[in-house]
């Protein structure tokens, strides 16, 4: 059968080599299509506005954001709506006509910067600038390294922007990444000195981000956050959206409803200014994957601010709604008004109608473990590093994902001397945060930052453990890094962290399917990037 798609940038791509017939997430063809085109034009915008700058020339703050927008539509699990896509081609693509009306040198501007609909339709066009456009398997996994690297960063610097943060800079590097893409005479080693530079960009974003939450929100702290559930009925909201959390919230005072956050909004309950909402009820589910039972169970509205959707069984469609860069058809999507907020009544009067949640659970989640609350027990744990009651620390982040060999990462957790504490960030903390690990003299042995978006934190935690410790170099630190990953986020954060000079990170369950077995070559060889193999095995290499 002729391959009607290619697709192989998150975890669970099919057999670990690419989903050819329909995607594992449940993308079809036709809209990988779209994805594909949609990365295309936003690379021609990109080189258009990547010249301008050149020529001493104004990039819109709209341009911005519709080029990280695109790439934030196409991370996994995120949109699975043809329509949305096609017609954000089409805005890509009037973009960049107003663009290069400006534009002084248009010669030898690559052929995605000068393509229109007019000479071949979309699907045509598609089908020639998939992945597979590229011949040569290395060039390929770079590009696509770079290209997912960016897609992670395109996420962070979304969010930053929707609380007025913006960091012109690292717009201008994601363009002109995105355009280098497009050229032909770069090297491998062009192209591996830009995956690492992503890296560099990376932790500008991830800091921009920090910045935003915690400068709109205040630093999370040390919280409890319920499980069960109340009488009334409610809305749960899931992705890692905080901005769309505040406007819920607000809108929702008053009404009778409650709101339950979902998989990535956990840590929202983390910070300060989402306390004061009454209506602001506990964690209902776990990680994203479990979504279609919990969905079900919930019996009122559900919105997706961000990934991880999957796409939604029969009995609840008519419940989820979508916003942001999520899109699923059949879904109502609350858009984004003129004036930058979004009128969530659709959602609320749903709600209304609906029975209160069915209980799934009952007990708490402890977390907060950002840095700052981290900092202020620092003197705690840098005795406790002394003393030797703590003799490693774990960085478990990263993504949970619906593969049985993810169990791997609840037995590790399970299994890990009594003397050791994880770090963790993202859903990846699903596999172990509800268990009781116990504490070390009060300092509990799962610290959570919070969402993937948060994994800045631990990099943070790390520098000023080195700067206690009066170490030369991070590597010296008695921190392992055991890092689940599943889709695009994780990319960035881990070319953040070799950006940062730490090594030997553990990589799992899986190696991506898109390294190259030379470019795989490339970061065992320097970085000492490793897999997985088995939890006691591991637990002897990493621990002991
Ligand atoms: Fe396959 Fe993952 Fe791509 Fe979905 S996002 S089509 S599961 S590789
Ligand atoms: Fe999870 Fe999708 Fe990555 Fe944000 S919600 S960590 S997978």
């Amino acid at each position: 059968m002729e391959n009607k798609m290619f697709c192989y940038q998150c975890q669970e791509t099919a057999g670990c080599k690419g989903c050819t017939q329909v995607g594992v997430c449940g993308k079809k063809p036709e809209v990988a299509a779209m994805q594909d085109l949609l990365i295309y034009v936003t690379k021609g915008l990109s080189a258009v506005t990547t010249r301008l700058r050149a020529e001493g020339k104004k990039v819109s703050a709209e341009v911005n954001h519709l080029i990280t927008l695109n790439l934030f539509v196409t991370i996994t699990n995120a949109n699975f709506d043809r329509e949305a896509i096609i017609s954000r081609i089409k805005d890509t693509l009037a973009a960049k006509t107003e663009a290069l009306a400006v534009l002084t040198d248009r010669e030898n501007l690559p052929e995605a910067a000068l393509w229109n609909d007019t000479e071949d339709g979309f699907d045509a066009k598609a089908a020639k600038v998939g992945i597979l456009a590229t011949e040569n398997e290395d060039i390929r996994s770079l590009r696509e390294l770079i290209t997912y690297g960016l897609k992670g960063l395109a996420a962070y610097q979304k969010h930053a922007n929707v609380l007025g943060y913006e960091n012109e800079a690292i717009d201008a590097f994601a363009q002109s990444a995105l355009a280098k893409l497009l050229d032909d005479s770069l090297t491998g080693d062009d192209l591996t000195a830009l995956t690492l530079e992503t890296g560099k960009w990376g932790v500008d974003g991830m800091a921009l981000l920090d910045k935003a939450n915690t400068e709109t929100y205040g630093n999370p702290e040390l919280t409890q956050v319920d499980l069960g559930v109340r009488q009334n009925p409610g809305i749960l909201i899931s992705g890692h959206d905080l901005k769309d959390l505040e406007m819920l919230l607000e809108q929702t005072q008053g009404t009778g409803v409650d709101v339950y956050t979902h998989g990535e909004m956990l840590p929202a309950h983390y910070y300060p200014k989402f306390k004061k909402y009454e209506n602001f009820a506990g964690n209902y589910g776990n990680a994203w994957w479990k979504q279609k039972e919990e969905f079900e169970a919930f019996n009122g509205p559900i919105l997706m601010t961000t990934n991880c959707v999957v796409p939604p069984k029969a009995s609840y469609q008519d419940r989820l709604f979508t916003t942001g860069a999520t899109g699923v058809p059949g879904c109502q999507h609350i858009a984004l008004q003129a004036d930058g907020t979004k009128d969530f009544t659709p959602v609320i009067d749903l709600a209304k109608k609906c029975a209160a949640p069915t209980e799934l659970e009952q007990g708490k989640i402890v977390g907060g473990f950002a840095h700052e609350q981290v900092f202020a027990v620092a003197d705690k744990v840098v005795e406790a590093v002394k003393s030797g009651a703590i003799k490693k620390f774990v960085v478990m982040a990263g993504c949970d994902g619906r593969m049985k060999s993810r169990d791997y990462y609840t037995e590790f957790a399970k299994a890990l001397p009594q003397d050791t504490v994880i770090l963790t960030a993202g859903c990846a903390k699903y596999k172990y945060i509800k268990m009781d690990l116990g504490d070390i003299g009060g300092i509990p042995r799962v610290l959570d930052a919070g969402q993937c978006n948060d994994s800045y934190s631990l990099a943070l935690i790390a520098l000023k453990l080195k700067e206690v410790f009066g170490l030369e170099d991070v590597n010296e630190l008695p921190i392992a890094y055991n890092i689940a990953w599943y889709e695009q986020k994780a990319v960035i954060v881990l070319l953040a962290l070799l950006h940062l000079g730490v090594k030997n990170i553990h990589l799992g369950p899986t190696l991506p399917a898109f390294l190259s077995p030379n470019v795989a070559k490339v970061l065992v060889e320097n970085f000492g990037i490793g897999g997985i193999t088995t939890v006691e095995e591991d637990i002897k290499k990493m621990i002991q």
